[in-house]
């Protein structure tokens, strides 16, 4: 008796495991929209990165800690509207940029001497 089917058991299964993993590869890779949290660390004076990019219209997952003193941060132009105060306690905002470009944003809650000078840039890019 002639097999009428043009596949083996074994060619099944291996296109049916082909498949499951092509699925649970769609199913659990993030959103081509979504960029790498972020976390910015903040101490007597400075902000560290300096230099922060992020995409024009991409939701970013900011993470703000401080390993000294108590500092803040307010930066409309990559949409942290309201100032968030950077603590020891990890506090956790997401952002979206709307606009190209390169902006400074200064420590908004006094914090000392160097107060004046602490500052970080946020790049915008598309
Ligand atoms: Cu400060």
């Amino acid at each position: 008796m002639a097999n009428s089917s043009c596949c083996t058991k074994g060619m099944r299964n291996f296109v049916a495991a082909i498949c499951i993993a092509a699925l649970s590869a769609f199913i659990f890779t993030p959103p081509a929209s979504a960029t790498q949290p972020v976390t910015i660390k903040a101490k007597n004076f400075a902000f560290t990165p300096g230099i922060v990019t992020l995409k024009k219209g991409q939701p970013t997952a900011i993470t703000f800690v401080a390993t000294q003193g108590v500092h803040g941060l307010t930066a409309p132009d990559i949409g942290l509207n309201k100032t968030v105060t950077i603590t020891n306690s990890p506090t956790t905002v997401t952002v979206t940029p709307h606009k190209l470009g390169t902006f400074t944003s200064h420590c908004a809650i006094f914090c000392g001497i160097g107060h004046t000078k602490m500052q970080i840039v946020f790049k915008v890019v598309k």
